[in-house]
C-alpha cells in the first residue's frame, strides 16, 4: 500500500460517543493495520479523551497508537490535504481545507462516512459519487451496512486474539460481585435513557431468573437513581431489590468496554458503534437505536431485524422483535420480557453465525482501504 500516504478523517462529535467512537476505530485500524499516516481531526477532544486512552484535551496535536489526533479548530491551520479525506456523518469541511483539495493534483479521494444502516437502499446507495455545488471535487458515499454491496461493519484484525486470551474468571473477580446464584443472568446495560427502565427492573427484580446488571456510567444514571429512590450514583455503587443486583461501572477506554460485552449473558446497546460490537461479541444484545424524526430510526430497526432473524425459529424471532419494540418505545416491557429471556440460549447459539454474516466480505475497513486504492489508481 505504498500509494496511501497521508488520511485525513475529520470527525465532528455531533453528541455522544459514536461519532469520535467511529473515527478512532476506524482510524487507528488504518493505521495499525495499514500503516496509512492518518490526521484524525476532532472538534471536541473533551469527549474523545473518555474512550482514547491517554488523550490530552488540551493539545492541537498528538499522536496516540500510530494515529495523529489534531484539534479541529476554527480556522484551520493551514495543511497540504492528504491523499484520502474522510468527512465522517456528512460533517462539512471548510472551505479552506476544500480549497486546498481542490487545488492538490491528484485530487484526493473524498469519502463521505455514513451511519451504519441495514436499509435495503443502501446497496444502490453505497458508492456513488456526489459532485460538490462549488467546488471541482466529487464526495463518494460510503455507507456501513450488512452484505457485501455495503460498506460492511468495523472489526479490527486482532480481534479474534484479544477475545480468546481473556478469560471471564479474571474479569467478574475484579468486580468482586455478590456471590453467583445458579441460573444468573449478566447484563451490561449502556443505554439512553428510557421511560420503559422502571418496568424493566421491576420484571427483573420479580421474575424467577436472578439478574445482575452492570452499567457503564452514562445518561441512564438519573433514571435509574430515581428508581431506586436514591439522590445519584457513580462508579462503584450497588443496588439490590429481590432478584435484582445493579452495579454501575466507570466508563472505560474503549477496547475495555468489550470486556464487558464478552463477559455477559446478554447486552443492552445502543446508537451505532457499541451495537456492531455487541454483534462481534457473539452474545445476545438488545438495540436502543438512536432516535430520529418522524420515527425514521424505526424503519431502521426493523430492517436491522429483517437480516438478524433470518434462520430463526419463527416464536424466537418474535420475541426478540417484541422485546426490542418494548424497549425502544419504553413500554410493554415486562410483557415481552419473558419471552425474550427464555429465547436466550437461542439466540446464543444464533450469535456465532451472525458475527460471521455481519462480516461477509470483509470488514469495513478492508473494504474502505480497496475502494480508495481503487478510486487513487
Ligand atoms: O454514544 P452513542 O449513543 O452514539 C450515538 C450513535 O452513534 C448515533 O448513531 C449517532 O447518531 C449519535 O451518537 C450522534 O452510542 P455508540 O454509537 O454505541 O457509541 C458509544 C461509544 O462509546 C462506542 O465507541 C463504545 C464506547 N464506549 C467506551 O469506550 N467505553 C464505555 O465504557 C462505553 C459504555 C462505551
Amino acid at each position: 500500500m505504498t500509494a496511501l500516504v497521508v488520511w485525513d478523517v475529520f470527525c465532528p462529535v455531533v453528541d455522544n460517543f459514536g461519532d469520535i467512537g467511529v473515527c478512532w476505530r476506524l482510524s487507528r485500524q488504518l493505521a495499525v493495520e495499514y500503516r496509512i499516516a492518518v490526521r484524525l481531526w476532532v472538534d471536541d477532544l473533551k469527549v474523545a479523551r473518555r474512550l482514547i486512552p491517554g488523550l490530552d484535551p488540551e493539545a492541537g496535536c498528538q499522536q496516540i497508537e500510530g494515529v495523529e489526533i489534531r484539534h479541529w479548530s476554527v480556522p484551520l491551520p493551514s495543511i497540504e490535504p492528504g491523499q484520502v479525506v474522510i468527512s465522517a456523518f456528512a460533517g462539512n469541511l471548510p472551505d479552506v481545507f476544500l480549497q486546498a483539495m481542490a487545488g492538490r493534483d491528484p485530487k484526493p479521494v473524498w469519502i463521505n462516512l455514513e451511519y451504519f444502516s441495514a436499509e435495503a437502499w443502501v446497496a444502490d446507495c453505497h458508492g456513488l459519487p456526489s459532485p460538490h455545488p462549488r467546488f471541482p471535487l466529487t464526495q463518494f458515499f460510503f455507507f456501513p451496512g450488512l452484505g457485501v454491496d455495503s460498506g460492511g461493519a468495523i472489526r479490527e484484525a486482532d480481534y479474534p486474539v484479544r477475545r480468546a486470551a481473556f478469560a471471564a474468571e479474571d474479569f467478574w473477580a475484579q468486580l468482586a460481585l455478590p456471590e453467583r446464584p445458579p441460573n444468573e443472568l449478566r447484563v451490561s446495560l449502556f443505554s439512553y435513557e428510557n421511560k420503559g427502565l422502571g418496568e424493566l427492573l421491576r420484571a427483573w427484580a420479580e421474575g424467577e431468573t436472578p439478574v445482575t446488571c452492570l452499567v457503564p456510567e452514562g445518561r441512564v444514571l438519573p433514571g435509574l437513581a430515581a428508581e431506586f429512590g436514591v439522590s445519584g450514583l457513580r462508579a462503584g455503587d450497588q443496588l439490590l431489590r429481590d432478584q435484582l443486583v445493579v452495579r454501575i461501572l466507570p466508563f472505560v477506554e474503549q477496547r475495555k468496554y468489550d470486556e464487558l460485552l464478552w463477559a455477559c449473558d446478554l447486552n443492552f446497546v445502543r446508537g451505532e458503534d457499541s451495537f456492531v460490537r455487541a454483534q462481534c461479541a457473539e452474545a445476545p444484545f438488545v438495540w436502543q437505536i438512536y432516535v430520529q424524526d418522524e420515527d425514521v430510526h424505526l424503519e431502521k430497526l426493523r430492517a436491522f431485524l429483517g437480516w438478524y432473524q433470518k434462520g430463526l425459529d419463527p416464536a424466537i424471532a418474535g420475541a426478540v422483535s417484541d422485546f426490542w419494540l418494548a424497549w425502544n418505545r419504553g413500554d410493554g416491557i415486562a410483557a415481552t420480557w419473558p419471552a425474550f429471556c427464555a429465547a436466550l440460549p437461542a439466540l446464543k447459539a444464533h450469535a456465532g453465525a451472525w458475527a460471521e454474516q455481519l462480516l461477509d466480505g470483509g470488514d469495513l475497513v478492508a473494504r474502505l482501504v480497496q475502494f480508495c486504492k481503487l478510486k487513487l489508481e
